[in-house]
This record gives structure tokens, sequence and C-alpha cells, in this order.
């Protein structure tokens, strides 16, 4: 069975993007894969987060992430910073990639924005943390949203150097798989920007934890213009906020653009938005409840963690002594 890893920032709330773009799939991958779910503490403080609301915001992400269905019996749900593999192999990696590669990446050039100077170091090697959390399990498939493809292609250029320059064939190539004509939700206030739990405006985005009411306002408010619905995905261009809704409704109703413009095409976006309000707020509802019950229960999210973090390094540790080994590190510990 292929083993995939995937993991998710606690530095807010996740966002119906996280869960069209990345939960929904987890769970849907879980059939017939064997899987790592991380919560990727390590890279939330790659920006500033206040601690008392990082340990908060940890524990919220594992309860929302069991809510939409990670099953932590057959598969595995930790937390990063719990597993120290990860940052073992982190470094090696630093020293594997080249600057000029992470200069290309564009999400670096996003969340740094202008002020570049001021980004932390770890904002910059983000990719080759992400790099060693997947290559630390061997895991060759990674279901991410779109806005990830290039730190998965750096993955593979990370590996393929590694085992050139060691003269190995020691880490596999990895497949991103993206999902679903969502796979990129965008922020409600502007359709050409992704919807993001660390946005400053909270009417940007649809949090799992939003209740019914704030849902209908958050939608009622998204930005659109005039003109009705098209009746085709072509009159979608041009139209970042329609595309947009549209996308959230078809990948809500497991359909296409196309599909979803059939029914609706010519209508106001009245009507519209309240469709959708409603298929949100049954998708969305189940998940806030469960959520709620799970944090009320603090012992059993706890154990699921700990058992998690155990049996995420009893795969990882001996993959990544074996890259140290190959890189010529000592361990006396194994002589
Ligand atoms: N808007 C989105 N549409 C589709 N997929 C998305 N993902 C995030 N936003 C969208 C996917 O969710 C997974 C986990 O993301 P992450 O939390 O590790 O980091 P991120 O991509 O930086 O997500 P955010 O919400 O934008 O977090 P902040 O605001 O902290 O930077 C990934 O697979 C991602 O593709």
């Amino acid at each position: 069975m292929q083993r995939v890893f995937s993991g998710i920032q606690p530095s807010g709330i996740p966002t119906l993007g996280n869960y069209l773009g990345a939960i929904r799939n987890w769970v849907r991958l879980q059939d017939d894969h064997a899987c790592l779910w991380c919560v990727v503490d390590l890279h939330a403080i790659t920006a500033w987060q206040d601690p008392a609301a990082l340990r908060r915001q940890s524990l919220e992400m594992a309860a929302v992430l069991l809510a939409c269905g990670v099953d932590p019996v057959r598969h595995i749900l930790f937390l990063q910073s719990g597993v120290r593999a990860h940052a073992q192999l982190a470094w090696i990696f630093n020293c594997v990639a080249r600057l000029g590669w992470l200069n290309r990446m564009t999400q670096f050039k996003d969340k740094a924005g202008k002020d570049r100077e001021n980004a932390s170091s770890g904002l910059y090697v983000y990719p080759n943390l992400m790099a060693a959390d997947i290559h630390a399990y061997h895991a060759t498939r990674v279901p991410v949203g779109d806005d990830q493809r290039q730190h998965l292609e750096l993955a593979n250029d990370i590996a393929q150097k590694f085992n050139h320059d060691y003269g190995v064939d020691f880490f596999p190539n990895i497949e991103p798989v993206i999902v679903g004509p969502a796979a990129r939700v965008m922020s409600l206030r502007d359709g050409t920007k992704k919807m993001s739990k660390s946005d400053p405006s909270d009417q940007s985005r649809i949090n799992l934890n939003d209740d019914a009411d704030t849902i209908a306002l958050k939608i009622r408010r998204a930005k659109t213009d005039p003109l009705p619905l098209p009746s085709g995905v072509e009159g979608l261009n041009e139209r970042p906020e329609a595309r947009n809704l549209v996308g959230i409704y078809a990948a809500l109703t497991d359909t296409d653009h196309a599909s979803v413009l059939k029914m609706h095409g010519g209508e106001g976006f009245g009507p519209f938005k309240s469709a959708l309000t409603a298929l949100l707020i049954d998708k969305l509802a189940p998940i806030a409840a469960e959520t709620d019950r799970l944090l009320n229960d603090p012992a059993t999210l706890m154990a699921i963690l700990r058992s998690g973090a155990e049996r995420a390094a009893a795969i990882a540790d001996p993959i990544v002594q074996e890259a140290e080994r190959l890189v010529g590190f000592v361990n006396p510990g194994r002589c």
C-alpha cells in the first residue's frame, strides 16, 4: 500500500480552503493508502505565533481533523514537533537544497511580501522542512492544494540531488495528489487571492467552526459583480469572484463548474448565494459540533496525539538514521 503524508499548519482555525483543498481529500485517501496526517507546528512558527494561541490552535486543528473524518487508529495523526526526525532531516536538506532553487519559490515571495528582509530564515527554508516531512517516511503520495505543487517539485529535486551526491537510491519520487474543481479556494473579499486562515480579514474566509449565522453573513457579503451567472464556463473568464463561488458550490456537490452553471446559469447572485449558504451549513455544522465535543475531552485528544507521535517516530527514526549514516555522521550508539 502506498504511503501518504500531508500536513496542515496550526496557524489559525482551518478554513473552507483547507477543507476542500486538503482535508476532505485526506479522508478519501484513507480507504486505500497508509496515511500520516501531521499538524505542522514547526512550519507555523515561520511566522510569529503567540505561544498560548499556538498551543490552543494545535489542539483545535487536531480536533477539526478528527471531526472531518481523519482516522487515528488505522492511520496516524500527530504533532510535528513531537517527532524529532523532521528537524533532523530538514537540516541535512538545508545543506542539499540550493539557494537558487529556494529563490524561485513563489510562496516565499507571496508570504514575505515587500518586507522580505524582515521575514524569518525559517520561512525561506520552509520548503526544505516540507521535503523532510515527506521523505522522513519514504512517503510517495502527497495530497495538497494546487498552491503547494512547486514545493513538491522542490522536494523531488532535493531527493534526486541527495541520491546523486551520495550514490544511492534512497529517497523515492513523490507524486502530488491534486483533486477536484475547487482545488484552490479564493478569498471571499478578493477572488484573485487565496483563502487563508491567517488573512487579517475574518470576512475573507469561512472557518470550519463558523456557526450558521456567520456563514450566511459572510456569503451574503462575499464580493461579486453586478452581472447574473453565465450559462457556460467561458463566461466566468475575468470574473474571479463568480468563478470562486461557483467552484466552491461545485466542490461541495462533487460536480464541476459547467454542471453548476447548467443549474444556476442566468440566476442573480441573491438566489445563488442562498443555495450556497444552505449547502455550506449542511456540510460544516456537523464538523463544528464534533470539534466542540472533542475539545471538551482533552485527555482522549492527548492520548491520540501521543500514540500518533510514537507510531510516526517508529517509522521515521530508522529512515533518518540511515540518511545520517549515508551523509557520514558517526552514531556511537549504533556501533
Ligand atoms: N485556499 C485554499 N484552497 C485550497 N487549498 C488550500 N490549502 C490552504 N489554503 C487553501 C491547502 O491546505 C493545506 C494545508 O495548508 P497549510 O495550513 O499548511 O498552509 P497554507 O497553504 O499556507 O494554508 P493557509 O490557510 O493559507 O495558512 P496560513 O494562512 O497560515 O498561511 C495545504 O495542502 C494547502 O495547499
